[in-house]
């Protein structure tokens, strides 16, 4: 969708900023230099304006007849000391459709210049008036999204400016060394200019350069929990792939049948797994087919096996003697049985040395066998469970190292206040580094080819937090956001 922003200063803008429908409260927000008047055109004549940031209860009034249209509480943010910076004005009022649409349409009939706010046009607003950078305007579009407690901890501390403060003082470093390599352009000759500026220069940026180096150096982790974990489920046909999805969705996201290739196509369903997001897709078995459809979804199914973020191969425990050498059997990966797993399944775990193995339909083998019962084997690269998608036996447990698994992998990047969490961060600081090569690459005899690339990294850390004025960058980000925001 384009974004178009008229006369965005001279304009007051408002908007419903709660969820639209039925609901107890509904909070309406107004901002620009005419919230004042739309206040005092909204509320009874002779009622005092409020105390700044202080909640009140009002009537609130049809500017046009005084009819009285609900009673609410008002709050008054003089600019510069509110969210968009500007004279701002909420009204928290009864959630009800008609309550709504009639405190709308008042407040549209104040004067000409208020009209209903463009998607994201708050938040922007606040980005132009300096309130927030760019990094921290994506954080609040994340915390709106965010579904998962770990997706709402990364987004909270970019909204609360971890990444700006990096970025900003990264790019302050990089202009302090630009303005040394201009003094030396400009007064190279003079002997006031001491010899190792030059060399104190690049000794800052190969420190800069190492540290970005480093700050990149995240398996893209931050990226990967704000998108969602893609989890992939996978194995021999008729191992129970679906009836686990099924299982742990408590849902019937697949289907289930004891037909061979039933599951052609990736089934995804989204999950909340110990506070992580997860997308899980449920692949067609692996194996070897005459069928032309059925091959095409075992393509699929290896294209989301080699883009996934983790993998679970479900083994079914009926072609071996028991559990135990099931358990035996897998970890040798013997595929010269022929009852035991297939050489295309036994790849697929090779290739992906971290695949989670589980052995399913314990409950067909008998009770004597008590290796059923025990939690995680491992050996070597896999991880080993037994587990019964009938009787539910085992599953709980692999949950639980599963997600101790997950805690393992991206603990770090939630409590870290810095983790990446887009593409569009990596981007610029990739280019960045590019610069900040280049100019390592450069001698003291080029060093105005060297200012320059100097000027690139620092521009490149500008387009991240929006300190550089860049129109598409900004709707990109902007983009994200609902109306009212
Ligand atoms: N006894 C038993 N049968 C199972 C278990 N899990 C799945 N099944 C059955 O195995 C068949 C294949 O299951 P499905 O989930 O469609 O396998 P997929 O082809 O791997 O997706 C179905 O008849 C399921 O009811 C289990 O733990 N125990
Ligand atoms: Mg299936």
């Amino acid at each position: 969708m384009e974004l178009r922003y008229s006369n965005t200063h001279l304009d007051t803008i408002f908007a419903l900023s709660t969820h639209p429908g039925k609901a107890g409260i509904a909070v309406i927000r107004i901002s620009g230099s005419q919230a004042i008047s739309v206040l005092r055109s909204m509320t009874p004549a002779k009622s005092s304006l409020p105390k700044p940031r202080h909640a009140v209860t009002r009537r609130l009034i049809c500017p046009q007849t005084t009819e009285i249209l609900d009673k609410g509480m008002v709050i008054w943010f003089p600019g510069p000391n509110s969210f968009t910076g500007e004279d701002s004005v909420e009204f928290h009022c009864h959630g009800g459709r008609a309550v709504v649409d009639g405190i709308l349409k008042g407040i549209g009939n104040v004067g000409s210049q208020i009209r209903l706010a463009e998607p994201g046009e708050f938040a922007r607003r606040a980005f132009e008036n300096d309130k927030l950078d760019l990094t921290e305007v994506e954080g609040l579009a994340d915390l709106l999204n965010a579904e998962t407690e770990a997706q709402r901890r990364l987004a909270l501390r970019q909204a609360d400016g971890g990444l700006k403060k990096l970025y900003d003082s990264w790019r302050t470093e990089l202009i302090k060394s630009m303005g040394l390599i201009e003094a030396l352009i400009d007064f190279g000759e003079d002997e006031n200019i001491e010899d190792d500026v030059y060399d104190n220069v690049v000794d800052k940026v190969k420190s800069l350069f190492k540290v970005i180096k480093e700050h990149m150096d995240d398996d893209r982790r931050g990226e990967i929990l704000r998108d969602g974990i893609h989890v992939t489920i996978m194995g021999p046909p008729n191992a129970g792939k679906s009836s686990f999805l099924n299982f742990i969705t408590k849902r019937q996201a697949a289907i289930v049948s004891s037909i061979p290739g039933t599951t052609r196509d990736v089934v995804e369903v989204s999950l909340d797994i110990g506070g992580y997001p997860i997308l899980i897709g449920d692949t067609a078995g692996l194996r070897l087919s005459q069928d032309e459809i059925e091959m095409e979804g075992v393509r699929r199914a290896q294209d989301r096996i080699k883009s996934a973020d983790i993998n679970i191969a479900i083994l079914p425990v009926t072609g071996f003697l028991n559990v135990n050498s099931a358990v035996e059997k897998t970890v040798t990966m013997s595929c010269n049985d022929t009852n035991s797993i297939d050489p295309i399944v036994v790849d697929a775990i090779r290739k992906n040395p971290k695949t989670m193995v589980l052995i399913n339909k314990i409950d067909l083998k008998g009770s004597d066998d008590d290796s059923k019962n025990s939690s995680a084997k491992s050996s070597g690269e896999h991880r080993l469970w037994a587990i019964s998608c009938q009787t539910g036996d085992g599953i709980a447990a692999f949950l639980q190292d599963f997600i101790k698994i997950l805690k393992n992998r991206f603990e770090t990047s939630l409590s870290s206040s810095t983790s990446i969490t887009q593409y569009r961060h990596r981007k610029h600081l990739e280019n960045c580094l590019q610069s900040l090569e280049a100019f390592l690459n450069l001698g003291v005899d080029d060093v105005v080819l060297g200012a320059e690339e100097l000027r690139h990294a620092a521009s490149d850390l500008g387009k991240i937090t929006g300190r550089v004025d860049v129109e598409e960058v900004l709707d990109v980000v902007f983009r994200e956001f609902c109306i009212g925001k």
